[in-house]
């Protein structure tokens, strides 16, 4: 079990703090400084090890190192990039890291109307309401989450990202989901066989919200589309994140199947454990880890888990804020303390009750 944490300053959560969170080992953390594209320098990591370390705790999970855009779009430069992030993966793998999440949605990281949503209870939450987001336009919507986001970066949000929104989206509209299939299929089979070389797993995160937008494709979203990614480079290192709160925002995902199909095949390497409560289709609120809070089953997701030996990373995904906390948004401390200590309370249920 571990938590995200942010570097340099960039989170309200401390080290000491996660360290004193009980059955929590260690962290998934990033450097976002780093431009896109670049390496990630071994002395950099070094120094994060360090002070990772020197708390406690474990740096074995990375999130994220981000997929530059050429490679998305097939540019020839893409093979300059390809060849930094297999540099990044060799100094990854020399400082112990086990596991690198990462995403392949085009331009537009995860999105949400609202990060900041006061629900019945009086905390507040992420919100996505599909027709707001569709009246914004990205850089609207960057303007948004910027506003909201109480001075701390939002991963996936970069600045150095935004500025290129607007063409980019244009290139991508041009595209076929096949074309970008293909450029997936490309980057994965230049990095794959230096992942296994250097023995760290790839996990991609799916596509936050699970549909498309602004004509911009969306491929990790369906037990389909997963199928089809893991076939395009057949490793056990081309795995997954599994998000249950990226994949459950559409309800036609069955996510305990989900997790039992792909943990089965050995191929979920980090599980994102979060609860959301659905107002319509395509309309949702996060909310607290609780099975009862929420739509999804979370006895059921551990279950699955648990049923099929599943021995990588969990994390409690998106947390409420709530108890006057001023964090980042999904990232505040103690609900996602509480939702760690509700899984592993889970884990250790049903793992007893097997006995
Ligand atoms: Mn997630």
């Amino acid at each position: 079990m571990i938590l995200r944490w942010f570097p340099d300053g960039d989170d309200s959560v401390t080290l000491e703090q996660i360290k004193q969170t009980p059955g929590v080992s260690g962290v998934a953390t990033c450097l976002p400084k780093i431009p896109v594209g670049d390496v990630w320098e071994l002395d950099v990591l070094e120094k994060l090890k360090k002070e990772i370390n020197d708390a406690g705790l474990e740096m074995e999970v990375i999130e994220s190192v981000n997929i530059h855009e050429d490679i998305k779009k097939g540019l020839p430069s893409r093979d300059k990039y390809i060849n930094n992030y297999i540099k990044t993966i060799e100094n990854l793998s020399k400082v112990g890291v086990k596991v690198l999440c990462y995403n392949f949605m085009p331009v537009i990281d995860w999105a949400r109307s609202d990060l900041a949503h006061r629900i019945a209870d009086g905390s507040s939450v992420m919100a996505y309401r599909h027709d707001e987001v569709v009246e914004m336009n990205p850089a609207s919507m960057a303007e948004v989450m910027k506003k909201k986001a109480r001075g701390y970066s939002l991963p996936g949000w970069e600045p150095e990202r935004l500025k290129q929104m607007a063409i980019d989206i244009e290139i991508y509209k041009n595209m076929s989901t096949e074309a970008y299939w293909e450029n997936m299929k490309y980057f994965l089979d230049a990095v794959i066989p230096y992942a296994e070389k250097y023995d760290v797993q790839m996990a991609i995160h799916p596509d936050d919200p699970p549909w498309p937008l602004y004509g911009l494709p969306k491929v990790i979203n369906n037990a389909d589309n997963i199928r089809k990614f893991l076939r395009l480079n057949p490793s056990r290192y081309n795995g997954l994140t599994l998000c249950t709160g990226s994949l459950g925002a559409d309800s036609k995902n069955d996510i305990p199947a989900v997790i039992r199909e792909f943990s089965g095949e050995g191929r979920i390497h980090f599980a994102h454990i979060r609860n959301l409560k659905h107002l319509s289709e395509k309309d949702f609120d996060e909310s607290a880890h609780l099975s009862e809070c929420g739509d999804l089953d979370m006895f059921e997701v551990v279950k699955a888990y648990q049923d099929t030996d599943f021995d990588g990373y969990i994390r409690p995904d998106h947390g409420r804020m709530i108890w006057g906390e001023k964090a980042r948004p999904g990232y505040g401390l103690y609900d996602r303390a509480l939702g760690a200590n509700y899984i592993l309370g889970l884990w250790e249920a049903i793992e007893k009750m097997k006995k």
